[in-house]
């Protein structure tokens, strides 16, 4: 089916940061959209993200950058054949010509390869997760269609938050429950409960940009405890029913060769110390970006340390990227990954990462951004490619309660498998 037309629209992200949708129409007057999140502890490596500079939005508005690629690269793609996903998307990457995107900006392409992933999808009347799942498989990933193991992110720092807390990301997994539903339930009623525990502390209960609470507390032990507090006042089993995630974003805390952590600058054999003993004290089943991303050595010396008991995730180490994966598979760094389409700007070429951690046995974490939309394209990702696990913030605030409202509704319309604890085991 022909393209008819394609538009794309300067609208707001979650922190009221401009960012790109587009929409996508077929010649049968097929009419889908594409929406594109940003990161604020974003990885060096990162696919572009064009805007245009200037003094529009403190130089982060994209109309010029929206009309270049108006311009430029819509009158090469309008008229054109959309039958598959990897031929349009190999067309943008071509027409793009560069190896960072940096031309017409990952933004712009990722909001045309998800648009065309939905059209197609819609042209076909397939429910997104069925279309992603068919071509995941065409590509020999093995995806059984099933319900996500949800990291849930109840206390935010770091980047995300104005408080003392160094570390970026205090995440729950409900991990202990046999459906989806029982284990959103729990995280929800943990997170009502740290509300609960805050304030009676006398802790402010506003959150920062993933719906979590972000008090003014300055440890990691802490953050731990009382969300451990939390989970057993709730009348959850701290480790046999939620376990911890960790995203420590030490790309942000690291400086001239040191780690700044509580006011004291760690080694890189200091930190991974500092981490092996949080593991012992809590149950931690997931440390992501433990160390700086260009920190290739004190990976593999974490990773054998630890990677026998947890998850150890490379974001801003692999940045969804198959070249920095395999140097990481290569190399014994890390032994999962975190997945997130705008740091390659491409639905086909995550879905080429996601293949080859699968055929290494590294696990993937479908994830947000910290600058969300409205849209839940992830969450049909995630069930589509049945990785197993979503890392989308709070059950709080829309841009990321749409997220789990999108899998609450499929988990009931297609009573879908949930495997929990055996997700991270
Ligand atoms: C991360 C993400 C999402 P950001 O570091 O994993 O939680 O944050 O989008 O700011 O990179
Ligand atoms: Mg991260």
């Amino acid at each position: 089916m022909k393209i008819k037309n394609i538009r794309s629209f300067e609208i707001l992200d979650s922190r009221g940061t401009p960012t790109v949708m587009t929409s996508l129409e077929l010649e049968d007057g097929t009419l889908e959209f594409g929406y594109v999140p940003s990161g604020a502890s974003t990885g060096s490596r990162e696919a572009i993200e064009k805007r245009d500079g200037g003094n529009s939005f403190d130089g982060k508005g994209l109309n010029l950058t929206i009309k270049n690629a108006t311009d430029i690269l819509f009158p090469e793609l309008i008229g054109m054949d959309l039958s598959s996903l990897f031929e349009f998307d190999a067309k943008l990457i071509e027409l793009d010509g560069s190896e960072n995107k940096e031309h017409f900006g990952a933004n712009i392409l990722l909001s045309l390869s998800l648009a065309a992933c939905k059209a197609l999808s819609s042209h076909q009347k397939k429910p997104l997760y069925s279309y992603i799942n068919e071509i995941a498989s065409s590509i020999g990933i093995e995806a059984e269609i099933r319900a996500p193991l949800a990291m849930m992110n109840i206390l935010n720092g770091g980047a995300h938050a104005n408080n003392g807390l160094d570390f970026q990301e205090f995440m729950i997994q409900p991990s202990g429950f046999s459906t989806f539903k029982e284990s959103i339930i729990c995280g929800v009623e943990v997170f009502q409960e740290l509300k609960k525990i805050l304030s009676k502390k006398g802790f402010s209960t506003a959150v920062g940009d993933e719906g979590g609470f972000a008090p003014n507390i300055n440890s990691s032990e802490e953050a731990l405890n009382l969300i451990s507090e939390a989970i057993s006042s709730s009348g959850y089993i701290v480790d046999d029913q939620v376990t911890f995630a960790l995203d420590c974003a030490s790309t942000e805390i690291y400086e001239e060769g040191v780690y700044n952590l509580n006011g004291e600058s760690l080694s890189s054999s200091e930190l991974i110390k500092f981490l092996e003993s949080l593991s012992n004290k809590f149950p931690l089943t997931s440390i992501e970006d433990p160390l700086d991303e260009n920190d290739w050595n004190g990976w593999v010396d974490l990773t054998n340390n630890l990677g026998d008991k947890l998850q150890i995730v490379g974001d801003d180490l692999f940045v969804t990227n198959k070249l920095f994966l395999k140097k990481g598979i290569e190399l014994k760094a890390g032994n999962s990954i975190l997945i997130k389409i705008n740091q390659i700007g491409s639905l086909s070429e995550t879905l080429e990462t996601i293949k080859l951690a699968k055929d290494n046995n590294y696990n993937c974490i479908i994830s947000h951004r910290s600058g969300e939309t409205e849209d839940n394209f992830i969450s049909d990702l995630v069930v589509g490619t049945g990785l197993g696990q979503i890392k989308t913030g709070a059950p709080s605030r829309s841009d990321r309660t749409s997220k789990y409202n999108r899998l609450l509704y499929i988990n009931e319309l297609e009573n879908l498998n949930f495997r929990g604890k055996k997700e991270i085991t």
